[in-house]
C-alpha cells in the first residue's frame, strides 16, 4: 500500500497554502513570502518533508506524539472503531463503550481520588471546561462570588477565550479583548530570567507566596482555584525550582482553593512519570490533559476530576458540553495509545534509561559559548541562549530574534528545535532511541555553531543593558 504522497510540486502547494490556508501564531504574509515546509510523511521520530528531506522531529510534532510516528496499531484502533460506531454522543443519558473504557483507564492511572472524566477534543476546551466546573462547585455550594482563577505570567493554556485568558501570554491579551473577567496573574518562577541574584530556592519561595499575596489582596472568599503547568512548556521549558510546587500546593489547601495541573504536555510520561504532578509532588484536584493521550493521532483531550469535585458537579445540571466530547474514534485510539505506553514500559523506560541518557547529552550544550543553561526534565529541556554566561546576559536585540536565527540553522540541519525568545526547546517522542539523541545533539550543537557566527557577523553578540 502507498501513502497518500505529493500531488504537486512544492512550490505549487507552497502558493496554495499562502493563498488559501491562514496558520496559527504566524504572520500570514511574511510565511505567504517565504513557503511553508511542508511535511509529507513520518516514521519513528523522523519527518519527511516534500523534498525528500529526512528531518529529526525533536519536538514531537507540538509536544505530543509520545509514541512516535507509525504506529499502525493505532491506525487500526480508529479503522476498526469507525467501522463498528463513528460517532454516537455522551449527552441526554447515553453513553457508548469507548468512552467508558477510557475513562475508567484515566482513573486507573491517574494520582490519588481523580477518578472522574469530562471529555473534550482539545486542551483549550478541556481548560474552559474547568473554568466554568471550579466556579459552577462554588456557586452550587452557596458561594457564587467565589469566582477568580489564579493563574500565571507566561503560562500556555490554549486559544479559546477562557483558555487564553487563564494563559499569560502577552502578546495574546492583546488581540481579541481578554482576559475575561475574574483572571488574574502572578509572576513565573523563571529563576535563570528574572531570579537576579537570588538563590534558586529562595526565589522559588518568593514566586510561589506570590500566591498567597495575591490571594489576600483579592480576599479568600473570592478566589476559586489556582492553575499551572508542572513545568511551563510553551513558555519555554521553564523547570521551577524544587521549592516551588511544595509552597504553591501548601497555599491552595490553607485557603481551601482547588488547585488545577495543566498536564496537557506534561502528561503520559513526558515528565518521566505518568503525570508531571507526580514529579513535582503535587495533589491536583483537576487534571487537564490532551496531545499525549492519543499521541496527537486524533483529537482529544479531557479534565480529569477528583471525587470532591465530581460530587458537587455531579449533585447538579451541568449545562456544558461539546458535540465531540468523548468522540469515539478518539476515545479507541487514545484507550490503544494508553496500552502502547503501558505494556511496552515506555513511561518507565523514560525514567530509568531514555532520561538520564538525554540529559546527560543536553547537559553537555553548555559547554558551547552560545549556552547559558541547559536544563531539562525527562524529555523536556531548554538551554537559554545568552552573550554572557557569567551575567547570564539576554541580549540587546528584540527577543527572539537570535533563538529565530538558531532555529532557522537546526532547521537547515534537519532537526526540529523551536524558539522561545531565546530559549532553544526540545520535546522529543519517548520512543527516541539513543542513537537518536546522539544526532539531535550533534545537530544541535552544529546549528549553535553556525547561530553563533551568524549572530557575529550580523553584530548581534551584544548584552542588553
Ligand atoms: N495547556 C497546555 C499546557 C498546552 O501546552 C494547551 C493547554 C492547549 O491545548 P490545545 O490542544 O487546545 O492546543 C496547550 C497547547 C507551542 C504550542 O508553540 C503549544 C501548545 C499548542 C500550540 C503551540 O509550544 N500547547
Amino acid at each position: 500500500m502507498t501513502a497518500i504522497t505529493n500531488h504537486l510540486p512544492t512550490a505549487e502547494l507552497q502558493a496554495l497554502d499562502a493563498a488559501h490556508h491562514m496558520h496559527p501564531f504566524t504572520h500570514g504574509s511574511q510565511l505567504g513570502a517565504k513557503g511553508a515546509r511542508i511535511i509529507t510523511r513520518a516514521k519513528g521520530v523522523t519527518l519527511t518533508d516534500s523534498e525528500g528531506n529526512e528531518i529529526l522531529d525533536a519536538m514531537a510534532g507540538l509536544w505530543c506524539v509520545n509514541v512516535g510516528y507509525g504506529r499502525e496499531e493505532l491506525v487500526e484502533a480508529a479503522a476498526r472503531q469507525m467501522r463498528e460506531l463513528p460517532y454516537y454522543n455522551t449527552f441526554f443519558q447515553t453513553s457508548h463503550v469507548p468512552a467508558i473504557a477510557l475513562a475508567a483507564k484515566l482513573a486507573e492511572l491517574a494520582p490519588g481520588d481523580l477518578n472522574h472524566v469530562f471529555f473534550a477534543c482539545s486542551g483549550s476546551e478541556a481548560n474552559d471546561t474547568n473554568i466554568r466546573m471550579v466556579r459552577t462547585y462554588w456557586a452550587e455550594q452557596g458561594q457564587p462570588e467565589r469566582n477568580i482563577i489564579i493563574a500565571r505570567k507566561n503560562g500556555y493554556h490554549g486559544s479559546t477565550m477562557g483558555s487564553a485568558s487563564l494563559g499569560g501570554m502577552a502578546g495574546m491579551h492583546a488581540q481579541g479583548g481578554l482576559p475575561i473577567p475574574d483572571i488574574h496573574h502572578i509572576d513565573q518562577p523563571y529563576w535563570y530570567g528574572e531570579g537576579g541574584d537570588m538563590d534558586p530556592e529562595a526565589f522559588g519561595l518568593e514566586r510561589a507566596r506570590q500566591l498567597e499575596e495575591k490571594i489576600e489582596e483579592l480576599g479568600p472568599h473570592r478566589v476559586a482555584a489556582f492553575i499551572g503547568e508542572p513545568v511551563q512548556g510553551a513558555g519555554g521549558v521553564i523547570i521551577p525550582p524544587d521549592s516551588y510546587w511544595p509552597e504553591i500546593q501548601r497555599i491552595c489547601d490553607k485557603y481551601g482553593i482547588l488547585l488545577i495541573a495543566d498536564e496537557v504536555i506534561c502528561g503520559f510520561g513526558r515528565t518521566g512519570n505518568w503525570f508531571g504532578s507526580q514529579t513535582m509532588g503535587i495533589r491536583p484536584d483537576i487534571m487537564t490533559v490532551a496531545k499525549g493521550l492519543s499521541s496527537g493521532y486524533a483529537p482529544i483531550g479531557a479534565s480529569i476530576v477528583s471525587d470532591k469535585v465530581a460530587e458537587v458537579i455531579d449533585g447538579c445540571e451541568f449545562n456544558h458540553g461539546y458535540t465531540y466530547s468523548g468522540h469515539p474514534v478518539s476515545c479507541a485510539v487514545a484507550l490503544e495509545n494508553l496500552r502502547i505506553l503501558q505494556e511496552e514500559g515506555i513511561v518507565a523506560r523514560v525514567a530509568a534509561d531514555t532520561a538520564p541518557y538525554m540529559r546527560a547529552r543536553w547537559e553537555s550544550l553548555t559547554a558551547h559559548p552560545l549556552v547559558g543553561e541547559a536544563r531539562i526534565v525527562g524529555l523536556m529541556g531548554s538551554i537559554a541562549l545568552t552573550p554572557d554566561k557569567a551575567r547570564r546576559a539576554k541580549f540587546a536585540s528584540e527577543p527572539g530574534t537570535v533563538g529565530y536565527i538558531c532555529r532557522e540553522r537546526c532547521f537547515a540541519n534537519n532537526l526540529v528545535m523551536r524558539h522561545v525568545g531565546d530559549r532553544m526547546i526540545i520535546a522529543p517522542p519517548l520512543v527516541i532511541g539513543k542513537a537518536e539523541i546522539d544526532t539531535l545533539i550533534d545537530r544541535a550543537w552544529q546549528s549553535l555553531d553556525e547561530a553563533a557566527r551568524q549572530i557575529e557577523a550580523e553584530g548581534l553578540m551584544q548584552a542588553a543593558e
